[in-house]
Formats: structure tokens, sequence, C-alpha cells
């Protein structure tokens, strides 16, 4: 008990470091253990999927952008074969607002009792109160990388499971409410304000008794030179994934990007999934020592558009999380 004491503690304050590297590329068709065809991630794709989020303006939860983008989600992951559940809910957010609040899951094969839960939040942050000018603190954000760019790699996934089924079923979840956390004014930050959609989703999951083997949550992994490096509540729960996908990355040539050191602790969506369902699930989550925020210096700012959204990054992170799907049997 005192471990994760100490581990939501450090969540709240811990930073990494990363460091250079380059990008290789992959091949545009792998062949897994057991002659299993890897499909070829596109990144040009996963970058239209964020584009078109960030067109519906900033996916604050009660806005008409939030309404609209969440029925495109939907229909696109429908479009693909998956099927989809909206999973609408009224949660409070810290401030006391009541938020309309809609996890979207898409199911592939659902018939399947062998799973694997890919995750990323579709909401954007009501305020950027990370911005260098005070006048923008009470502006939403775009949420470009921060939220579009998880979300564009799992649409891209799952229009290729649509086109090569994998082997085990694949549930993926676009929790609401993930940036709804305290606002960087607050004197205290208020517990578990963060992640509420996730919350929600691990406590009262889709399906009675969900299980997955293991899940993945990418959360701002468009960023050009982006590192990832291994996230510390994904390591305290999870490490035999992180190595899965760390070692994956590396067999792809993107062991300068997928970076085999400790990462800080990121209260993210995974959190909840570990503590509330036992799933043993990872965040990849890109950090940034050089900004003040631990983050891109774009984060939480009216910033976090499309010119720090880059293809080659979406791809990288993509043709990862592709590899590791199709090799699960
Ligand atoms: C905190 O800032 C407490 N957690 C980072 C989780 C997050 C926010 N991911 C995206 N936006
Ligand atoms: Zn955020």
């Amino acid at each position: 008990m005192r471990t994760l004491f100490t581990i939501f503690i450090t969540a709240l304050f811990a930073f990494v470091a990363c460091t250079g590297g380059s990008t290789k590329q992959a091949p545009k068709k792998d062949v897994a253990e057991q002659g299993i065809t890897i499909p070829s991630f596109n990144g040009d794709s996963a970058y239209k999927f964020v584009e078109k989020q960030v067109s519906f303006g900033p996916r604050v939860p009660n806005s008409d952008a939030h309404k609209a983008c969440a029925e495109w989600l939907a229909d696109k992951l429908r479009s693909y074969g998956a099927e989809v559940t909206m999973q609408r809910v009224q949660l409070t957010a810290y401030t006391g607002t009541k938020l309309d609040a809609c996890n979207i899951i898409a199911s592939f094969q659902p018939q399947k009792r062998k799973r694997i839960l890919l995750c990323a939040h579709w909401d954007s942050r009501p305020w950027a109160d990370a911005d260098p000018d005070p006048a923008n603190h009470r502006k939403p954000i775009l949420g470009a990388n921060d939220g579009g760019s998880g979300v564009g790699v799992l649409i891209e996934v799952a229009r290729l499971l649509s086109l090569t089924p994998s082997e085990l079923g694949i549930d993926i979840v676009l929790f609401d409410a993930e940036d709804y956390g305290t606002h960087a004014s607050e004197m205290a930050t208020t517990e578990n304000s963060w992640a509420l959609g996730s919350q929600y989703w691990a406590r009262m999951p889709h399906k009675e008794n969900y299980n997955a083997r293991f899940g993945i949550l990418l959360d701002i992994v468009g960023a050009p030179q982006s590192k990832f490096l291994r996230e510390g509540i994904s390591e305290h729960y999870a490490s035999s994934i992180v190595d899965k996908v760390w070692k994956r990355a590396a067999e792809m040539g993107f062991s300068s990007i997928f970076i085999n050191e400790e990462g800080g602790y990121v209260t993210d969506d995974h959190l909840y999934v570990n503590e509330f369902m036992g799933i043993p699930c990872i965040d990849i989550i890109n950090r940034d020592k050089d900004s003040k925020s631990g983050f891109g210096p774009y984060w939480h700012t009216v910033k976090d558009d499309m010119s720090w959204i880059s293809a080659e990054t979406l791809r990288i992170v993509g043709q990862t999380v592709v590899a590791v799907i199709y090799n699960e049997k």
C-alpha cells in the first residue's frame, strides 16, 4: 500500500529525460513468427485521421464539436466492421460541472474470448493552462497531439483490422474526459480529477466481466522527434508488456525512438485499467525533459495543432502496435 501511495505521489511530480536519435525505415511488410503477415501501417492515413478530429475544433465535453466528433468516430469505426458501443454517462468534473461524456468502444471479432485492449483519449482539454500567454489560460486546446494523435493511430489500426483480421479479438476504447483535470491555477490538485472516462469504464465496463490479455494506451504520440521511455506506472503493473512492446519496436528498427530506459510516472488512463480492472496496461507517451511542463512546449497550450504532428512518428508508433497485436496467438 505504501509503495502504491508513493507511486501516485511520485506520478504527480515526476518528469523524465529523453535522448536524441534517428529514425529507421521499417520494411513495408514484415513477417511475424509462424508466417503471419503484418499489415503495413500508413502514417499519412493516421495523419489525416488526426487532422479530421482537429477540424471539429476543441473536443471539450458538452461542446458541439465534441458531439460531432463522437459521431464521426463511431461511424468511422463501424465502417471498418467493428461492433461499436457508445457508453454515454454523465460525469462530474472537479469543478462540479456535469459532463455529458461518452466512451467509444469498437470491438473487432467480439465473439473471441482472447482479447487485446488498445486505448487513447478522444476529448481535448478545456483550458490552455500551460500556455506562455496568461490570456489563453481559459481557452480550450485543439489537442492535435494531446488526444488526437493516439486516436488517429487507432483509427488506422481499425482500418487495417478491417482488411486483415487478427488472431485475437481487439477492443479499441476511446476514453472521454481524460483532460478535464485540475486547472494549473488551483492551489492543490484534486485527486483523481483526470481520466474520468477511464475511471468510469474500468469500474463499469461495456461488457460484464470484460477481460483482455493486456492493454496499450497511446497518448501524445505524434510529435516530430518523439522518444518513448518506459513509463513508471506501466513498469510497475505491466513490465512484461513494456518488454514485449519495446522489444518488438527494436526488432523493427525503432530502438532509437522506443528507448529502453526508465521514464517518469504519468497519471493517465492506464492507471485505472491496471488498478480497477487488473488488466496489465502500459502507456506509450512522449515526454520532454527540456520543457517546463515535462511534456513538449505545445502541451496544454493553444499551439497543440497539426504543426506538431508528424506522419512518421505516427507510423513508428502504429507499426509497432500493429506488429505486437498481429503476433499474439
Ligand atoms: C497529468 O498531467 C496529471 N497527467 C498527464 C495526463 C495527460 C494529460 N495526458 C494528456 N493530458
Ligand atoms: Zn492533456
